[in-house]
Parts: C-alpha cells; sequence; structure tokens
C-alpha cells in the first residue's frame, strides 16, 4: 500500500514523547500507511525510505496539524429544542415553575419519545455537522432523553447511525440513569429495576452500548441508586462513567471510581478526596464549561487540585438542549480558558489526547504517535494557542479520516 507523506506543516503531536509545549514539530512530516501513522517528526530527519519517489507527498503550505479533535460528553440525539424555556427564564420564570409545568429534562424526554428513529437522526445530524466541521473526529453521545426500553434503544440506535452516515467515530454511553420519568415519580427504584437495568441488558446485547453512565445528584439518582446501575454495568462487562458533582457534593466521583470510571464528568464541587480517588482510579475529569455558562454557575472545579495530582483534564460541549445547547467544541475550548482559566494548551490536550484517555480510546487516538490511527484536523493558523483564542470563528482546512 502507498504511503503518503504531509509535509510543509507544524504538528501540535500532543505527544508526552516530545518534551515541547504541545509536543510541537516545527517544520514537520508525517507519514500514513493503511490509515496508521508510520512516521512522524521534523522533516530534516526524514529517513529515506518516505522520501520521493517512495511516497505521494502532500504539502501543507505551513499549515497546523493536531490530533482530529474529540467531544468526549454530549448528549447530541434529542428532539424538539428548549428555547422557549430559555425566554422565559430571562422573563423571571423559575427553573422550578417550568419544570412544574412540564417542562426541564421532561420537556426533551417527551419531544425525544414523539421522534421516530430517522426522524431523530434527522434533527441531530445537523449538531453533528457542525461539529465535525470544526474538526471534530470523534463524538459520544449519550441516551438519556427516551427513558423507556424501547424509547433508550431508539436513541442508541441513532447514534450508531450518525457514525455510519458520516466520517466520524460515534461512542455511546448508555444513560438510562438520566431522570425518572412522570409514571415512576418517587418510584426512583422500580424505574431502575423495570426499565434501566433491562435497556442497558439489551442494549449491550444488540452491541449498542459502549460506557455506562449515570446522572448522580439530587435531582437525579443517589449514590445507592447509581452503584445498581454501576452494578449491572460491571455484570456486563461494560465501563462505567458519571455526571457527578456538578450542582452539589455527593461523593459520586469517589463512588465511580470504585468501580474503575473512565471518566467523571462536571465536578464543579468535587472535593480533595474526590481529586484523590479519580487519581487512584486513573480516571479523568471531564470539564464542561458550556453548562457552567449557560447555568451561570459560580463555583469553580477544583483546577489547581487536578492538576497537582495530575488527573487528566479533559473539556467537552455536554451539547444538550437544556443546560448547553452548544455544538461548538472550539467554543468550549475558549470557554474553559475564559471561564476555568486553564491554558491554551491544556484545553487542547483536553479535546485531544486527554478526551481520548475519557473515552479509553488513547490506545488508537488522540495524539500524533506512529502506530496511532491517522486521524488529523489541519488549521490555517500559526500556532495552537490560536484554536482557543479566537470566538466565533473557524480556522479548519480540513480533516483527514480514514484515509488509506
Ligand atoms: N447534566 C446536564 O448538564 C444535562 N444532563 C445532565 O445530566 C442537562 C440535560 C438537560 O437539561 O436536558
Ligand atoms: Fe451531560
Amino acid at each position: 500500500m502507498e504511503t503518503t507523506l504531509y509535509v510543509n506543516t507544524n504538528l501540535a503531536t500532543m505527544s508526552s514523547d516530545v518534551s515541547s509545549d504541545y509536543g510541537l514539530v516545527e517544520d514537520g512530516a508525517l507519514a500514513i500507511n493503511d490509515g496508521r501513522i508510520v512516521w512522524v517528526g521534523e522533516l530534516s530527519k526524514l529517513p529515506q525510505q518516505y522520501a520521493e519517489p517512495n511516497c505521494k507527498r502532500i504539502d501543507l503550505e505551513g499549515r497546523l496539524t493536531t490530533p482530529a479533535l474529540i467531544d468526549c460528553h454530549t448528549h447530541l440525539v434529542f428532539g424538539g429544542n428548549r428555547a422557549r424555556e430559555f425566554e422565559l427564564r430571562l422573563n423571571g420564570a423559575s427553573y422550578e415553575e417550568i419544570s412544574r409545568s412540564g417542562g426541564g429534562i421532561m420537556s426533551t424526554v417527551k419531544s425525544t419519545r414523539e421522534l421516530d428513529r430517522q426522524q431523530l437522526l434527522d434533527a441531530a445530524l445537523p449538531r453533528l455537522d457542525a461539529m465535525i466541521a470544526e474538526g471534530v473526529g470523534t463524538i459520544e453521545i449519550k441516551s438519556g432523553y427516551g427513558l423507556t426500553v424501547s424509547d433508550e434503544l431508539k436513541m442508541l440506535r441513532v447514534a450508531r447511525d450518525l457514525g455510519n452516515l458520516r466520517s466520524v467515530r460515534i461512542n455511546t454511553s448508555f444513560l438510562g440513569a438520566h431522570a425518572i420519568p412522570p409514571e415512576y415519580a418517587d418510584r426512583g427504584n422500580d424505574y431502575i429495576t423495570e426499565v434501566c437495568l433491562p435497556a442497558m441488558e439489551q442494549g449491550a446485547n444488540e452491541d449498542l452500548i459502549d460506557t455506562v453512565d449515570a446522572f448522580c445528584e439530587g435531582i437525579a439518582f443517589s449514590p445507592a441508586q447509581v452503584a445498581r446501575v454501576f452494578d449491572k454495568a460491571t455484570e456486563l462487562g461494560l465501563s462505567v462513567k458519571i455526571h457527578a458533582e456538578q450542582l452539589s457534593n455527593l461523593g459520586g466521583a469517589t463512588l465511580a471510581a470504585s468501580y474503575g470510571a473512565i471518566s467523571a464528568d462536571h465536578l464543579e464541587h468535587l472535593d480533595a478526596a474526590g481529586v484523590d480517588a479519580l487519581k487512584e482510579a486513573g480516571s479523568a475529569a471531564v470539564l464542561l464549561p458550556g453548562a457552567f455558562y449557560t447555568l451561570r454557575e459560580t463555583k469553580m472545579p477544583p483546577v489547581e487540585l487536578l492538576r497537582q495530582a495530575h488527573v487528566p483534564i479533559a473539556i467537552a460541549t455536554d451539547c444538550n438542549p437544556g443546560s448547553s445547547p452548544m455544538a461548538s467544541l472550539l467554543l468550549a475550548m475558549n470557554m474553559g480558558c475564559t471561564l476555568f482559566r486553564l491554558t491554551p494548551e491544556e484545553v487542547l490536550a483536553g479535546t485531544t489526547c486527554n478526551a481520548a484517555i475519557a473515552l479509553n480510546l488513547h490506545e488508537e487516538i488522540g495524539s500524533l504517535e506512529v502506530g496511532k490511527l491517522a486521524e488529523l484536523s489541519i488549521w490555517d493558523v500559526d500556532h495552537p494557542s490560536e484554536l482557543s483564542y479566537r470566538v466565533g470563528f473557524n480556522p479548519l482546512f480540513k480533516t483527514i479520516r480514514g484515509e488509506k
């Protein structure tokens, strides 16, 4: 198979083997064979075997190459939208009032149940395309707006359909434990027994689930209920992750870490013990500045403690119709810097190598290293800090993915 060699590019390899910031290699070259990176480094050190005429040579005219971006936490598949609620809140209605009149997550559950598989796919595609247009090559998508066995499975099938329709890797999370639907009001345990666990089992049997997620919060599921969900996931051989410590500290991250969670997400209220638990378990911390922004939160996630503990920090959009109606990972990166005071290098790590850890895909993607899949995004910028610096500007030149 012919090798393709990309030249005349600066490479933000995001590899820990390269000691410079961003793993930056200036005037680099990168060789691809059969969909994998076979050589990467300074052009001046290119081995003879990759020189012309042995390879097809492509000149990137000085552009920046990064690993294709990874959005490791989204609720991209849903019906309807909640713009009317946004409007009501800005006209003085409280979240509780909206929720009591059938709004909030339940309004999205209603709209999602009403759509069939094709309609749900049609609703999700523009959001997916917006992300792909910004250099995203891998997207995690959760269920959690169906909350019946058939509607949860429908959401997961749509997520898989999206991956077949576009050149993008879709990683699915089963979030049956997202909210308690009205038909199970005050009967959360019955909901878990009768809906959540059977849906998980069927989804696993049909290979629709990559990981199991749960929302551990006062307004959602208690740690004891989440433990039931994680016990079942473990029995089925599925990895777990959690929405935890978003609005309060229930110890969800520590619970998830005890199951070897691949990530714990949100984490504004995480304390030092929770950070230690994530460190011990090797879990990633996924920070979601879009939800922090939309809900006008003020409690910052413990970024400095996470740094000191060397917990891998990822950044994602949390794309959902309520708390983060955002389909721009570049904007999430900008917000990670502006709102959470992360550095541009940290947010790029947060959407490449550390996001790969958060999805347990770090053996395959997330950095430009020999042996990894050749999934690259090429940008019309001079320096990687430009990716998180601008707002509302997309400098993507092209994404390379699945090319042999
Ligand atoms: N955390 C969130 O931010 C979303 N779900 C969750 O568990 C909110 C989802 C929504 O409001 O529709
Ligand atoms: Fe979420």
